[in-house]
């Protein structure tokens, strides 16, 4: 019913004829006689940010996502125009900027291709309801076109055909194809003619992503208000675009080595005789472990910052001890915060007036575990300041090493929609708004606030935070994990795409509840998910525990034996993940690689979803399936080394892999040079005193690195890390590496011990720096193994 006082329903609205240009330096304004402005930024070559409004005047320019050291600044610009359009060239990109509707085209600056389209365009609809605009973005699909990205959806790999919504949400035991989930990462990447965009809509609204679904030929993504404001990424490699998105909204710093250990959790270990019966366990058995944690029980009725003194009388102490074995402790903070009068942290926030309030006035209030709670607005700088304070004794005293934040998309329970009503009141740092704008972000404030509280009071060590709840750019601040998941054959499976998806979604410290969160796994279930939570950036086991053990040895002696195996590679393989988390915090390459983002040139990558590189040279399949002896699978081009065998296979097809339970299907790069360490229980339990490398041979040239620093506290940041760059070449009779060196940091080792596997002939002669060695020196034992100083620079081996 419409009222003549009401205004009149307009349906989609557009843009009308450009009528005025304007260029400031790097930011073209193009302004139609219907009042809409687009606000294109060249932000890099291949970057360009475009932005509207309906009301002919922007309104402040703030995003949580964007990280301020997101490089800028392009090689070429050039504006021109004809009768028909503007035409905006970099030494990437060409627009086409329409005068006559504002519609958009984009090119390949280079062969000239039509890259991306829009099809209606901008458009909007007015809400009448809640003020604004409800912004719409369409494009023309492309040929061919697949699409990849959002976050932690638990779909297919490929997003093609689906229609996704991004808000942030509490999904006990969600299923596959479940949306949305816990996280909202607005940025998709599409492939079509072997060249890859992507789109990053930072838009904190509630917002939606079609792709192909309601018409086959158009993509389109939607918010329910704010700005229609997104980022084009061109590449034409996918790797260069999910890259160029992760440097615009940031990587984390190193963590702690350990935290890249095994965790062990469960909901929940208490008291305190039955923590240390779980720590003990795990040196008893020489299970490495290096991080246990503390659910919501440990504390005193779930007040935040608090101890239940019944469980753990002295939580100093217990920590202490535990970190005397090895252990670093983690404990579980939610946002609520319980009302208490006799509760300081209550008080406080109270006086303070830190909590989020209804728009009229009376404080949010909402059931969480703790009963009645207020929840702090954690988008208000003072209100961040403080809680980030509230972790002094927590760290500082006691000692604990890490904080987990659960329960941030705001959970709510017993309420409609479980989280905030959509009035809820947000400081949004400065620019006032309600809880339909701030609800995306509200977990990552929460998760940037405990950081910068865990960076002061864990100093000159590393902080380590887990979050739940995140949008883009949370990545800058903490690891993540999928939330709770199930004990199901399929969850294994969705377990791996949701991984590969948050590292394409640039957030790669991320990893699941390894076995299950809800129900419990059988054996075989736990060994197969262990065999790929090793080779996930964040392993962690975690369950709610009302359904039985998971521990490592909560099943049978077998599957103890296979886990112990699987979690001793991954502490091998330590150096190895070390580096590549460099590789993503500095050069913001993915850690984690779907094989659509290691070959897009081989269509037959686009829709693989189990196979994928860990790192740049290890290629991971894990078994989905109960009762197998092995899989088949796909291996990308190029020549792999079957890790178990060292044998030798061609890829560019699928194939069966055998995998017994007590194995998995892993491959080599042929080329590499994977670096070891020995086992250990936990990190720093020993001194590296000789590192291994496994090089593997390969006819041509492949690069490996290394890098080493003192894997905790900040020196590194002043130059003090070692970062070594292997360039191996191959042919029928010669093997050389060359190794260069960067940085100030000594390791505790002196020498490398090298594995030459795959040699395709005897070796007659080595030279190292020149000087030829007594082949007595080498051991060949079958494998060809080689002491070498770390120092040296050039290896030549002959046939
Ligand atoms: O309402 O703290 O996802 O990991 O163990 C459940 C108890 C609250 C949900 C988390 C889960 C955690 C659990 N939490």
């Amino acid at each position: 019913m419409i009222l003549n006082t009401q205004l009149e329903y307009k349906g989609d609205l557009f843009p009308a004829t450009i009528k005025a240009y304007k260029k400031d330096v790097d930011v073209l304004h193009f302004s139609t006689t219907n009042n809409v402005i687009l606000q294109l930024t060249v932000l890099r070559d291949s970057v360009l940010r475009f932005r509207y409004t309906t009301v002919g005047k922007f309104e402040n320019d703030f995003s949580y996502a964007i990280d301020e050291n997101a490089s800028r600044g392009y090689n070429h610009l050039e504006i021109s125009d004809d009768d028909e359009k503007y035409i905006v060239t970099t030494s990437k990109l060409i627009c086409f900027i329409y005068k006559s509707d504002l519609r958009k085209s984009i090119f390949d600056a280079i062969d000239k291709s039509l890259i991306c389209e829009d099809e209606k365009g901008f458009h909007w609809e007015e809400s009448y309801e809640l003020g604004g605009d409800i912004v719409k973005m369409s494009k023309a699909a492309q040929n061919g076109e697949s699409y990849f990205g959002l976050g932690d959806k638990p779909n297919h790999l490929n997003l093609k055909g689906k229609r996704f919504e991004n808000w942030a949400t509490d999904s006990y035991a969600y299923g596959k194809d479940t949306d949305p989930i816990y996280k909202a990462i607005p940025f998709y990447t599409a492939l079509h003619d072997n060249k890859s965009y992507g789109i990053f809509f930072d838009n904190t609204f509630k917002t939606y992503f079609d792709f192909c679904h309601e018409r086959r030929n158009v993509t389109s993504f939607w918010a329910q208000g704010g700005e229609m404001n997104y980022y084009f990424i061109y590449g034409p490699k996918m790797l260069d675009v999910v890259s160029n998105y992760t440097d615009l909204t940031g990587t984390p710093e190193l963590p702690p080595l350990w935290a890249l250990g095994y965790h062990q959790c469960k909901w929940s270990y208490y008291p305190e005789s039955n923590v240390k019966e779980v720590t003990s366990k795990f040196r008893e058995l020489n299970i490495p472990c290096d991080a246990i944690y503390l659910d919501i029980d440990y504390m005193e009725g779930f007040r935040c910052f608090t101890w239940n003194k019944d469980y753990f009388p002295d939580p100093k102490r217990m920590v202490k001890e535990l970190a005397d074995d090895g252990f670093k402790t983690v404990v579980i903070i939610d946002p609520g915060i319980k009302i208490d009068m006799d509760y300081d942290i209550f008080r406080e926030g109270l006086e303070k007036d830190y909590f989020c309030k209804r728009a009229d006035g009376p404080y949010m209030k909402g059931k969480v575990w703790p009963g009645e709670c207020y929840f702090p607005d954690f988008t208000r700088p003072e209100v961040r300041k403080w809680w980030a304070g509230l972790f002094k004794e927590l760290i500082e005293d006691i000692g604990v090493k890490g904080v987990w934040n659960d329960m941030n998309e705001p959970a709510v329970m017993d309420v409609p929609g479980k989280t905030f009503p959509n009035d809820v009141r947000h400081d949004y740092d400065g620019n006032p708004c309600s809880h339909r704008k701030a609800h995306n972000i509200y977990g990552m404030q929460m998760a940037r606030a405990t950081y910068h509280g865990l960076k002061k009071f864990n100093y000159p060590k590393r902080p380590f935070v887990i979050t739940r709840s995140a949008y883009s750019g949370t990545q800058r601040y903490t690891s993540t994990w999928m939330g709770d998941n199930l004990a199901s054959w399929e969850h294994l499976q969705i377990a791996n795409i949701q991984a590969q998806r948050l590292a394409m979604s640039g957030f790669s410290f991320a990893g699941s509840d390894i076995g299950g969160f809800a129900e419990q796994p059988n054996g075989e279930l736990f060994a197969r998910w262990i065999q790929l939570g090793v080779f996930h950036p964040f392993c962690r086991t975690h369950s709610s525990g009302d359904h039985g053990d998971q521990e490592p040895w909560a099943f049978d002696d077998d599957i103890t034996n296979i886990v112990r195996k699987f979690i001793e590679i991954r502490y091998q393989l330590l150096p190895y993940l070390y580096t590549a988390f460099h590789q993503y915090s500095q050069d913001n390459v993915p850690m984690l690689k779907s094989l659509v983002l290691f070959d897009q040139d081989d269509s037959q990558t686009h829709y693989r979803i189990d196979e994928f590189i860990c790192g740049n040279q290890l290629l991971i399949c894990p078994v989905n399936e109960p009762n197998a002896k092995g899989r088949r699978m796909y291996i990308p081009k190029g020549e792999w080394f079957n890790f178990w065998t060292n044998e030798l296979v061609s890829g560019g097809k699928e194939t069966w892999v055998d995998a017994d339970l007590d194995s998995m299907p892993i491959f080599v790069k042929a080329g590499a040079i994977i670096p070891k360490y020995p086992i250990q229980q936990y990190v720093g339990e020993k001194t590296i005193d000789e590192l291994t490398l496994d090089v593997y041979y390969k006819h041509g040239k492949e690069d490996s690195e290394l890098y080493e620093d003192a894997n905790d506290g900040f020196d590194y940041k002043k130059g003090r890390y070692s970062l070594r760059k292997f360039n191996l070449t191959g042919n029928d009779n010669k093997l050389v590496i060359r190794i260069h060196k960067r940085g100030k940091f000594f390791t505790s080792y002196n020498t490398f011990k090298l594995n030459l596997i795959g040699l395709p002939f005897k070796v007659k002669s080595i030279k190292i720096d020149n000087e030829y060695i007594d082949l007595k020196d080498v051991k060949f034992n079958g494998e060809n193994s080689l002491v070498v100083s770390k120092e040296v620079t050039n290896i030549q081996i002959k046939g």
